[in-house]
């Protein structure tokens, strides 16, 4: 994992929120990189993934000094639903930003401070791919294309304007956090992101865009089913005839 500028890794009274599902080789790399970063905790949020990740994640937290925890859920697996718990578990903590991240190391743990920074005239700031032309590495052909229409067809439904609406990697201004009415959001899947940013823009919220590299997993692999696939394309259009 590289550093891009000379930041300071520093993040005070940040809290990380990580979802993991069958994760067990990417989480104590992604932890080991964040625990570098002064001030930061992490609250993992593990869907009782069969592969152990939950209990690694344990183990990471017993000899952490309390900078990590860890949410183990049992019922009702789906990111969408695993991010609602976290989210609303680390509202109820003191953090004053709160960043969601993916466990698989596509996200750079060293783009946080930054993004941080950017909270303190945001509400939230959002990881983007695509803010200075593209910054994807090893994505095959196919699937860019795929995620840069996926955001168009978002952009173009719910007049959200944000160049990369679906990235998982994001930094909340607390107070922004507690406005869009967590536990009322609807998708299982990916479309969480959408939704909640969905939010944001109907609230008139400040979203801000900080560019990121975002490296394809190299272990592990993508939980995209069907179901949560069909829910993408429904979701925009319901968020904009629906309530909200
Ligand atoms: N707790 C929980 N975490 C999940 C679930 N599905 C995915 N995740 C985690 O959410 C993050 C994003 O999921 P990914 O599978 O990486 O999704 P992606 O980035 O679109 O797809 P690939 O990286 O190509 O596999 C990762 O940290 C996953 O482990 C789930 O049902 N429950
Ligand atoms: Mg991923």
């Amino acid at each position: 994992m590289t550093s891009f500028d000379n930041e300071p890794a520093v993040a005070h009274d940040t809290l990380a929120v990580v979802p993991t599902y069958n994760e067990a080789e990417s989480l104590p790399v992604l932890i080991e990189h964040l625990m570098r970063i002064d001030g930061l905790k992490v609250l993992v949020v593990d869907d009782d993934s069969p592969d152990g990740t939950g209990q690694i994640a344990d183990e990471l937290a017993a000899s952490s000094d309390g900078r990590i925890s860890v949410l183990h859920r049992t019922t009702d697996r789906g990111l969408g639903r695993a991010y609602v718990a976290g989210l609303l578990e680390a509202l109820e903590t003191q953090a004053r930003f709160i960043c969601q991240m993916d466990a698989d190391l596509s996200h750079d743990p060293s783009s946080i401070p930054g993004m941080v920074r950017r909270a303190a005239d945001a509400d939230v700031v959002v990881g983007s791919r695509y803010v200075n032309g593209i910054s994807v590495v090893n994505w095959p052909l196919r699937r860019l294309v795929m995620s840069l229409g996926a955001n168009r067809y978002v952009r173009f439904v719910t007049g959200i304007a944000v160049n990369d609406a679906t990235s998982g990697f994001r930094c909340w201004r607390r107070e922004a956090l507690a406005q869009i009415e967590l536990a009322s959001l609807r998708s299982r899947g990916y479309s969480f992101l959408v939704e909640m940013l969905y939010r944001v823009h109907r609230r008139d919220l400040r979203i801000a865009e900080e560019p990121i590299i975002f490296v394809e997993r190299r272990h592990g692999r993508s939980k995209l089913s069907a179901g949560v696939f069909l829910e993408s394309l429904w979701t925009p259009w319901r968020l904009r005839f629906g309530r909200s």
